[in-house]
């Protein structure tokens, strides 16, 4: 496949002003009819040829300016439509195509899903539709007629509003004509037919537009599409009042659907999502699964602006959207809920999934500069760090600069396809800030490290800092600069935090010490007594730190610091300091720290911390074996660090069961369930407290998950026993995980988080279970869901993925290559769980790549599988 590359980026020599769609859906022979109004575009090439993009496509009939195109004068190839003389100045083409929904198994493009037509277009998925000129920058004004049998697709929704619906004679067959006035990109176009319940709620805009919202689901499941619609009229007021952001069309469809490759899609007027992020009740859906309902409707709704007012001008540009619009739905959900609980929780996602995507073969920039499958570049570095920049953008020139920067972005940039350095430089107006050094983090891979040392004189009453940054290679990237760093930060003395005092230019308002080279220095004055320094706060920059603080000074600062997410991060310091040094094989002071951080932890728990009790669940949660892993870096041997993770956690567990037990009879619910932020807090904190006491005390771990289990009247408390009955092997388990599969047989959603618990049990029994498990009827390897639910989950498993046997990879492998046959995006993500695999330690690393190397020699893959797989191995 061709390396496409930015910097050969060049305007589209045609444009195409209107689309006019007529489809008629049919199972096995979809008839699209598709009216293009092109004309040159006076930016591009004049008389340049007219190239078509089409995927397995073949047109029926193709007419220009209503005359039948002379096969001469085109050509059909693999890639699209060639008109190769076409009139230099605006005409007409139509052309009619047909299509097998039913056998797209892809699920890009037209198909169907449990018997509802749906698409899906981004990137490229417009092509396998019609003949068109797919890029963002071609945005047209689409006018789309769908006719269906009226038994078989009740509900016909388009983009934009209805403009026409009716019976065709006879009253067997039906249509409805929508009409969107916004000129869009074809990776934005969307239609859906079906049988569809809804529930619905009008709106009026804050500028007075009356708009009809409507969530569509699978007929019966009604019930459980109120949060989402919940959900939406709280982000669109949430839209309103702080971005001053107001919708624009009539109506605003969701459609939940059970077989789709992301978790939503952003087309306008009309969101399709997962059916896994809008279906929500008390007994199918979690805590969890309620707050990520509520962030990615928001998410798809701000989308609205960044994304489709404003679009990427090409896909290098993806970050433009999808970096600010999760900075976006991040800021939604710390204002609906607690905003350091949400910190961290982002965090822990961050550098779970960019840290270790930064850390390894698939490393690339937040802007990459060339693709072979754009596809496989949805990825954590492009969502989650291109939010931090966004973060550090706003941390560095202010608030008010910030809104400023965007009220000017939203005004200049809106209908049009915009770059990157147009959105930086409503920013560099905003501010008088250059921002040319900061623009550096959208092109260079990799996390910096920060080390940090301090020094204090006791004689000056003065206290050094000493900042210096450095950035490993990544493919592509040997050499590497220093980047723009904001370390927010405080000095945490004896009564709290000491102001910050300094003549030091790179201190600036708010305690943000700016370290834009290799080092620096920044010395404090007037401080009375030794300071703890407090760096990073709110975690200010997407970097690793090293600090040269004790244990006992982190103890100090998890006691004392004025910052939540530092308090939270010292303590995870000390434990994985820890962690790290057992995984390395020195497991001699693991005793000592499980020791101070269950004395810690005791009396954070007895003290006011239980004010805030999703905090205080964080707390309690260690970091992830596999983030030890991460900070180990190489040489990873997983059962020796999973094995140090085990220690310290039953240490901690057996060392406060009884005061855990105690906290958790305390914040026993006693009204019906409710999903909002304080009770799910006090779920998430009763339930992490299970977690540790089954593991500390299994016995009475058991007995808590079993009671739990009978008693619960929601799935997040069903969920957490049978998780905690995972960390349990015996015959009570198993009568649990049979239990738990008989009562949500009929819930497939459910089924998933089951199927998933299962894959995650790190024992060597793991992957005979698994592989029964794929017999089990619930599952299926065409429904993404449910892949992602099992063989995600097991590929997820630190240990038992990494079988020193080498079984795991061979299993996932397979699974890949039998995947890339039918659903190449679902294949090439899962084909991404081998993305660390040079961490590891010989034995390991070779049986992996021969893994990635037998997936790589297959015939016939697809462009996404074969790009990871050379990218891994690259
Ligand atoms: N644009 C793809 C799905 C999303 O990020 O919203
Ligand atoms: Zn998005």
């Amino acid at each position: 496949a061709p390396l496409i590359r930015l910097e050969d980026y060049r305007p589209s020599d045609w444009l195409i002003d209107t689309v006019d769609l007529d489809i008629v859906l049919d199972p096995t022979r979809t008839k699209v009819r598709s009216q293009l109004q092109l004309r040159p575009n006076p930016a591009g090439d004049a008389g340049a040829p007219l190239v078509l993009d089409g995927d397995e496509l073949t047109p029926d009939s193709i007419l220009l300016d209503e005359v039948p195109l002379d096969p001469t004068l085109y050509s059909l190839s693999s890639q699209g439509l060639t008109i190769h003389a076409p009139p230099a100045r605006a005409f007409s083409l139509r052309i009619e195509t047909t299509l097998d929904p039913g056998a797209n198994t892809k699920l890009m493009g037209l198909y169907r899903s449990s018997g509802v037509y749906c698409t899906q277009c981004e990137a490229d998925g417009f092509r396998r539709i019609t003949y068109f000129l797919d890029r963002p920058d071609v945005m047209s004004v689409y006018t789309v007629r769908l006719e269906a049998r009226k038994a078989e697709a009740p509900v016909l929704l388009s983009n934009g509003n209805l403009v026409a619906a009716a019976e065709l004679p006879g009253g067997e067959r039906h249509f409805a004509v929508w009409h969107d006035p916004h000129p869009k990109p074809a990776y934005l176009f969307a239609l859906v037919g079906g049988k569809l319940d809804h529930v619905r709620q009008p709106y009026v805009t804050a500028d007075g537009r009356k708009v009809e919202l409507a969530v569509y689901v699978e007929p019966g499941k009604a019930g459980r599409a109120g949060w989402a619609l919940d959900s939406l009229v709280r982000c669109m007021r949430w839209d309103e009042r702080v971005f001053g952001r107001n919708y624009d069309l009539d109506v605003f469809n969701v459609v939940a659907v059970s077989d789709f490759n992301m978790g939503a899609m952003e087309n306008k007027g009309l969101n399709i999502f997962n059916d896994k992020y809008v279906l929500a009740d008390p007994l199918t859906a979690s805590d969890g699964d309620y707050a990520s309902i509520e962030a990615i409707i928001a998410h798809e709704y701000f989308h609205n602006w960044t994304g489709n007012r404003i679009t990427c001008r090409d896909w290098f540009q993806l970050c433009l959207k999808e970096g600010l619009t999760v900075f976006r739905d991040q800021e939604f959900s710390s204002d609906e809920r607690s905003r350091p609980v949400k910190r961290i929780a982002d965090v822990r996602t961050l550098r779970s999934t960019q840290f270790s995507e930064d850390a390894g073969p698939l490393a690339h920039p937040v802007r990459p500069r060339a693709y072979k499958e754009i596809n496989n570049f949805y990825t954590p570095t492009v969502y989650e760090k291109g939010a931090e920049l966004i973060r550090m953008l706003k941390v560095l020139i202010g608030e008010e600069a910030f809104a400023r920067g965007m009220g000017l972005y939203f005004e200049r940039c809106d209908g049009t396809a915009a770059t990157i350095e147009e959105f930086l430089d409503c920013f560099v107006e905003a501010s008088g800030q250059d921002l040319a050094h900061f623009a550096q983090w959208y092109e260079q891979a990799g996390t910096p490290t920060v080390v940090a040392s301090g020094k204090y004189d006791a004689q000056a009453k003065s206290y050094t800092l000493q900042l210096a940054q450095s950035t490993s290679a990544t493919p592509g990237q040997p050499e590497k600069e220093p980047v723009v760093i904001p370390v927010a930060l405080g000095l945490v003395g004896q009564g709290g935090d000491l102001p910050l005092t300094s003549v030091s230019p790179t201190l600036k308002a708010g305690g943000v010490v700016v370290l834009d080279q290799p080092s620096l220095s920044v010395t404090f004055t007037d401080l009375p007594e030794a300071p703890t320094p407090s760096l990073l706060r709110g975690f200010s920059a997407p970097v690793r730190l090293e600090l040269d603080l004790g244990d006992n000074e982190l103890l100090r600062l998890f006691s004392a610091d004025s910052d939540p997410f530092n308090r939270w991060q010292a303590l995870q310091t000390v434990a994985t300091r820890a962690l790290v040094r057992a995984g390395k094989g020195d497991g001699s002071t693991l005793d000592a720290t499980a020791a101070a951080l269950a004395e810690a932890l005791s009396s954070f728990l007895a003290g006011p911390a239980l004010t805030d009790p999703a905090f205080a669940a964080q707390v309690l949660r260690l970091p992830a074996p596999a983030d030890i892993a991460r900070e180990i870096g190489r040489d990873v041997d997983p059962d020796t660090v999973h094995g140090a993770h085990r220690r310290l956690s039953a240490a901690i567990g057996g060392a406060l069961a009884g005061q855990l037990n105690a906290l958790r009879d305390s914040l026993t619910e006693r009204g019906p369930y409710s999903p909002a932020a304080a009770p799910a807090g006090r779920r998430a904190l009763r339930n992490e407290a299970l977690g540790l006491i089954a593991l500390g005390a299994p016995a009475e771990g058991a007995r808590l998950s079993l009671a739990q289990f009978a008693e619960a009247d929601n799935l997040t408390d069903r969920l957490a026993a049978l998780a905690a009955m995972t960390l349990i092997p015996g015959a009570e388990r198993e009568e649990l995980i049979a239990r738990f599969g008989e009562l949500y047989a009929r819930e497939p959603l459910v089924l998933d988080k089951w199927l998933m618990a299962q894959a995650l049990i790190a024992e060597d029994g793991t992957l005979p279970r698994v592989k029964a498990l794929m017999n089990h009827p619930a599952f299926s390897l065409g429904n993404p869901n449910r892949v992602r639910g099992l063989i995600g989950g097991f590929a997820a498993n630190l240990t038992q993925f990494n079988r020193a046997d080498g079984e795991g990879y061979g299993f996932v492998a397979d699974i890949v290559i039998a995947l890339d046959r039918t659903n190449p995006q679902v294949a090439s993500r899962l084909l991404g769980s081998f993305k660390s695999w040079r961490m590891l330690e010989a034995g390991r690393r070779a049986k992996a790549e021969a893994a990635l190397r037998m997936v790589g020699a297959t015939p016939n893959l697809s462009r996404d599988v074969a790009d990871i797989a050379a990218r891994s191995l690259g």
